[in-house]
């Protein structure tokens, strides 16, 4: 049977992906997708977006982090941080090309009974008014700030039809609501790389081999 497997935030650590590949026992006809965040604070940016592009069975929506990175390819005056500037360096040449490519990422991927995106859904609003800033960066519901982390947790309010599978949020431990699954269980920060293997909901994850970033806050 062909499963659907939901990634979390990657953020470079190609070694864990493996890892949690291999545990998984991912056949070619499983369809891989990812919830963003693919690049950014972690060991080995490019070879994680190698494989994603160059893997016929991967997707990916877009991350915040990748959002910021093509804001600035674009032109726009975005403030960058030195993980981002490490990024682009260790890309290099090919850095045109992967935003040319980031800028061509969904920002939700519908599997029918699961909709994943990368930070959350604002309750209450139809997806297709959702913005850009909602998908990969809302985390609560009561500042102008989609990304502040102040007042109530978007999947608290959320009452929607399809079950949330987001990144973007790091949980020590996969959250697990009726109808919304966390699972950036902090791999970069030396937590772990989560998945969502589907149907059937089943969590797996692969420890860190170490910390690579630190967390902020
Ligand atoms: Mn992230």
């Amino acid at each position: 049977m062909t499963r659907t497997i939901v990634i979390g935030d990657v953020h470079g650590c190609y070694f864990e992906l493996t890892a949690l590949l291999d545990e998984i026992g991912v056949h070619w006809d499983d369809r891989l997708v990812f919830v963003g965040d693919l690049i950014t604070k972690g060991p080995a940016n490019r070879e994680v977006l190698e494989f994603v592009r160059q893997s016929r069975n991967c997707e990916s929506v877009l991350g915040n982090h990748e959002y910021l990175l093509l804001r600035h390819y674009r032109g726009e005056a975005v403030k960058l941080e030195p993980a981002h500037l490490q990024t682009i360096a260790e890309l290099g040449k090919g850095f045109g090309d992967c935003m040319d490519w980031v800028s061509c990422l969904p920002h939700y991927v519908d599997l029918g009974d699961h909709l994943v995106v990368h930070a959350g859904v604002r309750p209450g609003c139809p997806l297709e008014r959702q913005t850009v800033e909602d998908l990969t960066q809302l985390r609560t519901l009561d500042g102008t700030d989609p990304g502040s982390r102040k007042g109530t947790p978007w999947f608290e309010r959320y009452r929607g039809d399809k079950i949330i599978i987001f990144g973007h949020w790091v949980f020590d431990a996969p959250l697990l609501r009726d109808n919304a699954i966390g699972i950036d269980t902090g791999c970069v920060y030396g937590g772990r790389l989560t998945a969502v293997v589907l149907p059937g909901d089943r969590l797996v994850s692969v420890p860190a081999r170490r910390a690579y970033a630190r967390k902020k806050g």
